[in-house]
């Protein structure tokens, strides 16, 4: 080597040092979770829990049918964890009738403090008030009630065989579905939802808190599509975005649409408001009702037919995805 040639070798060295790592070999990492193995969400046992709470007939609140869909609900749940507990408390419905609240929650892992809440009506509807005959005769509400049920038991079946890391806690919401008909404005939000405005006000444990809330509302119909409702899009975007990519991830994305759609008063209303978790609501928007809703919503055309498997695997899977990736 020259004299010449030196400045251009200091240059060359000071490169390679500045490139080799020079960081020191305990650096800080991103905590990483293990990849776990996520059990399978069996459809046909869902559809079952559905077909059996519609053997019951309507279950709206305070009806035979719902008396013994609710035991039958507590004691299903509690062959899948010992922490089942209710919540009865007297409410009155807009027609001015008494009843007693049943709010049937069931938990897994209840001390640890890292928890997701999943929810559901359990309720059906008293009057068929979307249907054109028998419309003061209740409903057999199989998707509208019995579907959000029908996934959250399989779900209690396999967090009872394989336990996720995070707790879960599934609440089933009663009168959900005995809003008023005819009402309107705050009188029209408050018949709507009892069970989950009493719960927000009163969670069932002191400081109640989940990282997130999913609830499951008409989540069985036949091609159905679920959008970016509106309160979700307002209180849990990033919960929209988590389960919406964990559907296509899993070859669902014809039913976990990317369409933003107006809000709706349902029970993550009063989750999110109430109690400040963020929670979304998966549930159906179709296109062609005035509604937005299902075509048998609040009809009698809301039975078993309108309940297929392939909706509630794509629901029911993604929905187990999520839970045991946490
Ligand atoms: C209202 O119509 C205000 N909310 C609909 C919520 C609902 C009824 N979900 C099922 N049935
Ligand atoms: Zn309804």
């Amino acid at each position: 080597m020259t004299m010449k040639q030196l400045p251009l070798y200091l240059v060359c060295l000071i490169f390679l040092w500045a490139c080799s790592d020079n960081k020191p070999t305990q650096s800080v990492k991103k905590p990483v979770k293990e990849a776990v193995e996520v059990p399978d969400f069996n459809a046909d046992s869902a559809y079952l829990y559905i077909q059996q709470q519609v053997d019951f007939g309507p279950r709206f609140v305070s009806s035979k049918g719902w008396q013994e869909c609710g035991d039958f609900l507590v004691e299903k749940l509690k062959t899948y964890t010992p922490h089942v507990q209710e919540q009865n408390s007297p409410i009155k419905t807009y027609d001015g009738k008494s009843h007693t609240l049943r709010n049937i929650i069931a938990s897994f892992s209840p001390e640890k403090n890292n928890r997701i809440l999943l929810c559901a009506h359990w309720d059906t509807r008293h009057v068929a008030d979307y249907d054109v005959e028998r419309q003061n005769e209740p409903i057999l509400g199989a998707n509208d009630g019995g579907s959000g049920v029908g996934v959250l038991i399989e779900l209690a079946r396999l967090l009872s065989q394989q336990q996720s890391r995070i707790g879960v806690d599934i609440i089933l919401f009663d009168a959900e579905d005995y809003g008023n008909p005819d009402g309107d404005g705050s009188s029209m939000t408050s018949s709507w939802c009892i069970g989950s405005q009493y719960w927000g006000n009163n969670p069932h444990t002191t400081d109640y808190y989940a990282q997130y809330g999913i609830l499951l509302d008409m989540v069985a119909a036949k091609d159905a599509r679920f959008t970016h409702e509106g309160l979700s899009r307002t209180y849990a975007q990033r919960i929209l975005k988590k389960v919406w990519s964990e559907a296509h991830r899993l070859g669902y994305g014809s039913y976990f649409v990317y369409q933003p759609t107006p809000q709706i008063i349902d029970d993550h209303y009063f989750v999110n408001t109430l109690a400040n978790i963020p929670t979304i609501d998966i549930i159906e928007y179709d296109n062609n009702t005035a509604t937005g809703f299902n075509k048998h919503w609040h009809t009698h055309g809301d039975d078993m037919r309108n309940i297929d498997k392939n909706t509630l695997k794509a629901v029911g899977q993604t929905v187990t995805s999520v839970v045991y990736k946490e």
